[in-house]
């Protein structure tokens, strides 16, 4: 079948005087025609990401694939892997800078450990609301000029996408207000910020690579965890978890991320294609996170867990507490990208 489909290939190729003229110049496929491109030419990228495919991450994934194959007439084929397959975010994101895989979707708070600037995303109750988010994410100039700091790191940032506003769960108490935080276990990403914070409020952070959460929460290792609504209710959190408070922490964005090596082997049409299918497929993934994110709040509480809506004094009791750690990340993330950041929001608010 494949001999065939080689033999009448190159027929078609040879009758359309694409092929003979050595030079060493590479026949393109016309384009608009699916199917010409020869299979020597087909690409892939691996594209992991941590969350199970019934995550609107993966649901975006599947759009960027749609798109991608499509529109570069199967010259790149996108291999989907979900639930940590490849490994967790900062596994994955070693293994594009070293060119062993292709794509991955991390929030930004895993990114800090190598482009220190993104932690200006992981300052607590920075962010006041999604409206606000997508105008920072996806119209500011700072938000560009963050992800032009990858390609130092070999990685190239594509779009941003949604994980979204991160709220607290555990297995000890009903957190309501900053005081209820004394003591927890809590698993974080593996972000020097959010462990400074979390212990400034009396908890007992622990970082831990995504994958091992689920486990670590059934065995007690840990009493909690903070994720959006959405991750909680599909990785079926509330199995393993009694209380829920939409503390609302911070606002986690994902990067969709490739690796250098990919992206500096495609032809500047093809890069144009993978950057819109990351921005277009972002849209149909933040949609779908927040319909996610609004509905499932409901879908925890009845599945058992109790949920405590936290008030706003409360939250700004915690951004109090959570503010006198600043200081010691100010210079480490950038005092000119904290500054554009909250410039950006103060005009989009
Ligand atoms: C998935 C992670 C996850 C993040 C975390 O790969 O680790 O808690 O919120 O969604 O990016």
């Amino acid at each position: 079948m494949k001999k065939l489909f080689t033999g009448l290939l190159i027929t078609s190729m040879l009758s359309a005087g694409l092929v003979g003229c050595g030079g060493g110049q590479q026949a393109e496929p016309p384009a608009g025609q699916p199917g010409q491109a020869a299979p020597a030419d087909v690409r892939t990228i691996r594209a992991g990401i941590g969350l199970n495919d019934q995550h609107p991450q993966y649901k975006g994934l599947l759009k960027f694939k749609e798109i991608v194959e499509a529109e570069t007439n199967g010259a790149i084929v996108v291999e989907t892997y979900h639930s940590g397959q490849l490994g967790d975010d900062r596994t994955m994101m070693e293994a594009l800078q070293l060119g062993t895989q292709e794509m991955t979707i991390p929030s930004t708070a895993p990114i800090a450990n190598f482009v220190p600037d993104f932690s200006v995303f992981d300052i607590p109750f920075l962010m006041p609301s999604e409206e606000v988010a997508d105008k920072v994410l996806l119209e500011s100039e700072i938000s560009q000029q963050l992800l032009d700091k990858l390609p130092a790191q070999n990685l190239i940032g594509l779009a941003y996408w949604e994980n979204g506003f991160r709220n607290l769960t555990n297995n000890k108490r009903a957190v309501a207000t900053a005081a209820d935080f004394k003591d927890l276990k809590i698993r974080t990403m593996e972000n020097q910020l959010h462990l400074a914070a979390f212990r400034a409020l009396g908890a007992n952070p622990t970082p831990m690579a995504f994958s091992e959460l689920f486990t670590a929460m059934q065995q007690g290792t840990v009493d909690g965890q903070e994720n959006p609504i959405a991750t909680i209710y599909l990785q079926k959190y509330f199995e393993v978890q009694k209380h829920v408070s939409t503390t609302k922490h911070i606002y986690s964005p994902f990067v969709v991320l490739l690796s250098k090596a990919f992206w500096d082997a495609s032809t500047p049409e093809q890069q144009e294609i993978l950057k819109r299918a990351a921005v277009e497929a972002g849209q149909v993934q933040r949609q779908l996170n927040r319909e996610a994110n609004s509905q499932y709040l409901e879908e925890l509480r009845t599945a058992g867990m109790t949920v405590t809506e936290v008030t706003e004094e409360a939250r700004a009791e915690m951004k109090a507490v959570t503010d006198t750690v600043l200081d010691q990340f100010a210079d480490k993330i950038g005092k000119e990208t904290i500054d554009k950041v909250r410039a950006a929001i103060e005009a989009a608010s």
